[in-house]
């Protein structure tokens, strides 16, 4: 038998060792950074990557409060779509899931994207006006999508009361095959590694506190560990926590931070194998690769920045589930949990420069950024490249808010929170 030195064994065992951890690095004082990036949840890992990956810049910090991934990217209900309403919306996602589609074999770490389609039902006549108008709009944009009858929806889904004497009867659904959804602390640990090894510095347990800043443009950040550290150009993706970041380089955004929960189930046999959402009675639904129940709510509506929220909202949800799958009334809730989202007024995230020279701000995904992980990191990392907005992220900057042309996404996109 060939014989393996203690030192490659080792190195091997680390490079395959599904359990990776990152390297406990510390930030070097006189350093100056290329970029820092403030927040390791998914999109802010993205970034970090493709801006090694793609952009040559390997000089790179990635700054984490906590640890990787612990915000919302592992608290969602990881559903994946791209049938927005809007081009400029549509655009966007379906960027981000053309990603999807290869990540697995780009980062070498099965994400576990499974493409099990997602159905947005319609309760009323209006809400199958709005499914056909959304579902023709994203057919123009090349983006499959399709109208569904009741018996469709019946026979994808055996589990769905369909029947016409329901309080709330099921009209019909759009459909989007490719949909999906994903495992999400894979998809964090997956950009993770891949960033390590192109040499990004990824600092954990590191709280930015405040901004250095000379004559209106920013050098870098200070944090509560480590003090201060310099960086040609920093963007921040701290989602529900963007207003208390941009409070402290001195200006305001248009966003608002909510509570949004969800939570799972006991494990059961498969019983559905693919996503249903209803705007209507507002719940949404799919069941994970373990057997569990994984079931999402709207924003609780108050304001705040405690990963939690209130009974009353996951009690209305889990009524609206039972409403729509009356054999789930007697199966056990197992867990549940809240995230803190950050929402704009026109539902539709901010991409952009800032009144602060050298920084930018990726935030406003509200409750619907799981999806656009790769498709953020990737535009991100060119507008941090390139020092300003590329085809796809000039829609998406902080001056719509002053010249009014809003993407209202409210509700079009096949989900509505607020
Ligand atoms: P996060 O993962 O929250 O990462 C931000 C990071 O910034 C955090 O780790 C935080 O600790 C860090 N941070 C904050 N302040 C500082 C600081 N001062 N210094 C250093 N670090 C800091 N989206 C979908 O597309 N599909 C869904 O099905 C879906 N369901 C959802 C269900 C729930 C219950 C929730 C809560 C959200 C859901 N979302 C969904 C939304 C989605 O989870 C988010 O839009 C997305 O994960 C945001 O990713 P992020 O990397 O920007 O943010
Ligand atoms: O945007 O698809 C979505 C979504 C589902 C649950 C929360 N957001």
């Amino acid at each position: 038998m060939e014989k393996y030195s203690a030192f490659t064994l080792f190195a091997h065992a680390l490079k395959h060792h599904k359990n990776w951890q990152p390297v406990w690095r510390t930030p070097s004082p006189k350093k100056t950074y290329d970029v820092v990036i403030v927040g390791g949840g998914g999109h802010g890992l993205a970034t970090a990557y493709y801006l090694a990956k793609n952009h040559s810049l390997k000089n790179v910090a990635v700054l984490e409060k906590g640890y990787l991934g612990g915000g919302n990217t592992a608290r969602n209900t990881t559903i994946i779509r791209s049938n927005y309403l809007w081009d400029e919306a549509a655009c966007l996602y379906e960027h981000s899931m053309k990603l999807w589609e290869g990540l697995s074999n780009e980062l070498n770490y099965n994400v576990m994207f499974s493409q099990r389609g997602v159905l947005n039902l319609g309760h009323t006549l209006q809400c199958m006006r709005d499914i056909e108008r959304r579902v023709n709009a994203n057919r123009l944009n090349g983006i499959d999508s399709v109208v569904l009858s009741t018996k469709e929806v019946q026979k994808l889904v055996p589990a769905l009361d369909c029947s016409s004497n329901r309080r709330y009867p099921i009209l019909g659904a759009s459909w989007q095959p490719r949909a999906g959804i994903a495992r999400h602390d894979a998809v964090a640990w997956g950009y993770a590694r891949a960033a390590d090894a192109l040499g990004v510095d990824i600092i954990q347990g590191c709280t930015v506190e405040g901004f250095m800043l000379e004559n209106g443009a920013a050098t870098g950040v200070k944090t509560r560990e480590y003090g201060a550290i310099n960086a040609a150009r920093i963007g921040c993706v701290v989602a529900g926590n963007s207003s208390v970041l941009s409070s402290m380089a001195g200006f305001k955004l248009p966003i608002e931070s909510h509570p949004l929960q969800a939570s799972v189930s006991e494990p059961l046999k498969p019983v559905l194998d693919t996503v249903v959402m209803s705007n209507h009675v507002h719940a949404y639904i799919s069941q994970s690769d373990k057997g569990e129940l994984v079931i999402g709510a709207g924003i609780d509506g108050y304001n705040g920045y405690g990963q939690r929220g209130s009974y009353s909202t996951i009690e209305d949800t889990l009524r609206a589930i039972i409403e729509m799958f009356p054999s789930f009334s007697r199966v056990r809730m197992n867990r549940q949990w809240g995230g803190i989202v950050d929402t704009t007024p026109d539902a539709c995230p901010v991409i952009s420069e800032t009144p602060v020279k050298n920084l930018f701000f990726n935030c406003g995904w509200g409750t619907g950024g799981f999806k656009a992980t790769p498709g953020s990191g990737h535009v991100f990392s060119s507008m941090l490249s390139e020092g300003k907005a590329s085809m796809l992220t000039k829609p998406f900057s902080l001056e719509r808010f002053y010249t009014g042309a809003l993407i209202d996404e409210h509700g079009a996109a096949g989900v509505a929170h607020s």
